[in-house]
């Protein structure tokens, strides 16, 4: 069901709104806030055990996390599964465990392991062409339900190796039955991400990430072609400088007050833990 809904969202006119999370909690407030998708970010997952997105973490790891997120919303998953964690072996087992876990999509990408965070300086050493797009139809081919959705993403201009080496991969990815193209750029720009849309003439739908080139809003997007949106790390970001203000004010002033009225409430925490699911089952 899930993996037929993200599906669907990729394919309608309008553009698919999806949100960075990394728990329980925060898949439920990116509902509450309207978006369309969860991302289960490797950088926020990554991050909120205190870790940089360096590939650290296990398959394990990000599977319970995606676990936790899917139990907590109705909303699809779309997994950021980074580059499948090893060989087509390793696709095709992470993908029989992220679908058997009600997870509605994974999104590989074409680094070679271990990857490191696409906004890291260095390090971004792309996958032969051919072997990621192996990996793609080994992913696409080991889903039991057909809806189960296989994004193939190309770091190729975060390599800096430019336009034409991003459309041969993705071109390449799209022939190995990927079911969107995500395109990943760190340019403040939209621009490359534009010439890109421009060029791209399969039905595959695109998948874009607006970190840096955030000033391209979600209109702009529709208007060049984009099927999806993902902020993926706002949320986490945005979290990080909140507890900081609050905590720091209130080791300043010595109590709470000043800020009680800027916080959740206790009463809001226990209705978005669901406190009355769990107080009608009864003690
Ligand atoms: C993530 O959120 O983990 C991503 C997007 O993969 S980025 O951090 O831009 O690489
Ligand atoms: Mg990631």
């Amino acid at each position: 069901m899930q993996p037929t809904r993200l599906r669907a969202l990729l394919k309608r006119p309008e553009v698919a709104r999806a949100a960075g999370g990394h728990d329980g909690l925060t898949a439920r407030v990116i509902e509450e806030c309207g978006y369309d998708v969860v991302w289960a970010s490797s950088f926020e997952i990554s991050a909120s055990r205190g870790l940089p997105d360096m590939s650290l973490l296990t398959m394990t790891d990000y599977l319970e996390a995606a676990r936790q997120m899917a139990a907590a919303t109705e909303l699809p998953i779309l997994a950021d599964c980074d580059t499948g964690f090893g060989n087509r072996l390793n696709v095709a087992y992470m993908i029989r465990q992220y679908e058997a876990a009600g997870i509605a999509g994974v999104c590989i990408e074409d680094k070679i392991y271990p990857k490191r965070n696409s906004f890291l300086e260095g390090g971004q050493v792309l996958e032969d062409a051919a072997e990621f797009a192996g990996k793609v139809a080994v992913a696409v081919r080991s889903r039991a339900n057909p809806d189960f959705v296989v994004v193939a993403r190309t770091e190729a201009l975060i390599a800096g190796l430019g336009m034409a080496e991003a459309l041969s991969r993705c071109h390449a990815y799209a022939d190995a039955g990927a079911d969107a193209i995500l395109i990943h750029s760190k340019s403040p720009q939209p621009d490359e991400v534009v010439d890109f849309l421009r060029a791209w003439q399969r039905p595959v739908p695109v998948v874009v990430v607006p970190t840096t080139y955030f000033g391209w809003d979600i209109r702009a997007a529709g208007e060049a072609g984009v099927a999806m949106v993902i902020y993926a790390n706002q949320g986490l970001r945005s979290s990080v400088q909140a507890m900081r203000q609050v905590l720091a004010d209130i080791r300043t002033t010595g109590s709470s007050v000043r800020v009680e009225g800027e916080i959740a409430s206790m009463k809001e925490i226990f209705r978005l833990t669901r406190v009355d699911t769990w107080t009608a089952v009864g003690a």
